[in-house]
């Protein structure tokens, strides 16, 4: 089988599913537990693969019981793990609720080294090119930049206990169409938006995959939290940022808990 990779980024699956407790109730003692080593086996080889990251989750509201979010590089990988999921219990055990299908993307805003010469170091900090403290500023910018591009593209998801995920698309009516916009008067709506997602640094970790022609919307948002608190703080606090309140468009919000798989089968009643 060929690869098939993007040339760039990994391929993302968010799946939820129902399970079926009768159908569950019918099977031994001895049959439930070898379909929880299945899944526990699967979940090891899903890990091992390499540069694929796989969390499970369980969900909060009978919105869904089970979530994963599996992320790796070839979609003919992601496609037979996502179907070996589907079945790992037993057929008719996991029922799919819901999926989400995107790519990790870089961002097209991020600040150029350039634009963060002129307009942060020149205009706002008023360093003179030359000058330790601009050169310095300068490194550091760079030693972020690096470390946050291939984090957008390539990202680590740490074991956090909160996992929020919903997916939202940019209007596209009358005067509030963003795709009419320019893309400077679209780069200066998203700073402030990323102005405001940097608060947010340590608390929240944000990972946005672009699902234009993949999938019903056009991003898939998923927030990593320690504390419910701060996902609801933060998706509040940005519905009055101009990119949101005006041109973003939301489908339906999952809660999922992160546990290793122990906790998760004693969770989900399994
Ligand atoms: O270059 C960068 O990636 C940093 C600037 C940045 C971009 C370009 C950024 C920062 N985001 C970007 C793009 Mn975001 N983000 C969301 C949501 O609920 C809502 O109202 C919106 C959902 C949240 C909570 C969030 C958080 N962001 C995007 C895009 C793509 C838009 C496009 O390409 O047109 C979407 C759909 C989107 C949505 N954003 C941040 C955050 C946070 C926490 C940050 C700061 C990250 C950091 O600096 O660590």
């Amino acid at each position: 089988m060929i690869p098939l990779t993007p040339k760039e980024g990994w391929h993302v699956l968010h799946l939820f599913y129902h399970i079926d407790h009768s159908q569950w109730s019918l099977f031994t003692e001895e049959e439930q537990r070898q379909s929880k080593t299945r899944l526990t086996e699967l979940v090891q080889e899903i890990r091992a693969t390499p540069d694929t990251q796989l969390l499970t989750f369980s969900v909060v509201s009978p919105k869904a019981d089970l979530g994963f979010m599996l992320l790796t590089p070839d979609l003919h990988i992601a496609n037979s793990f996502e179907k070996q999921l589907t079945l790992s219990l037993g057929p008719e055990i996991l029922t799919p609720s819901y999926s989400y299908f995107s790519l990790t993307e870089p961002s097209e805003y991020t600040t150029t080294r350039e634009q963060y010469i002129t307009e942060t170091l020149v205009a706002e900090k008023k360093l003179k090119p030359d000058t330790a403290e601009f050169i310095t500023e300068l490194e550091d910018f760079d030693k972020r930049m690096t470390h946050y591009r291939s984090y957008r593209v390539y990202p680590q998801l740490p074991d956090w206990p909160v996992v929020c995920f919903y997916p939202m698309s940019k209007r596209r009516s009358g005067e509030d169409n963003w795709y009419a916009l320019g893309y400077e008067a679209r780069r200066e709506l998203m700073a402030g938006h990323a102005r405001i997602g940097r608060t947010y640094s340590g608390r929240i970790l944000q990972l946005i995959t672009g699902s234009t022609g993949l999938d019903e919307h056009e991003w898939g948002v998923t927030l990593l939290a320690r504390d419910t608190v701060d996902i609801k703080a933060i998706v509040y606090e940005m519905r009055f940022d101009e990119v949101s309140a005006r041109y973003a468009e939301f489908g339906d919000f999952y809660i999922g808990l992160q546990l290793p798989l122990d906790q998760l089968f004693k969770r989900l009643c399994l």
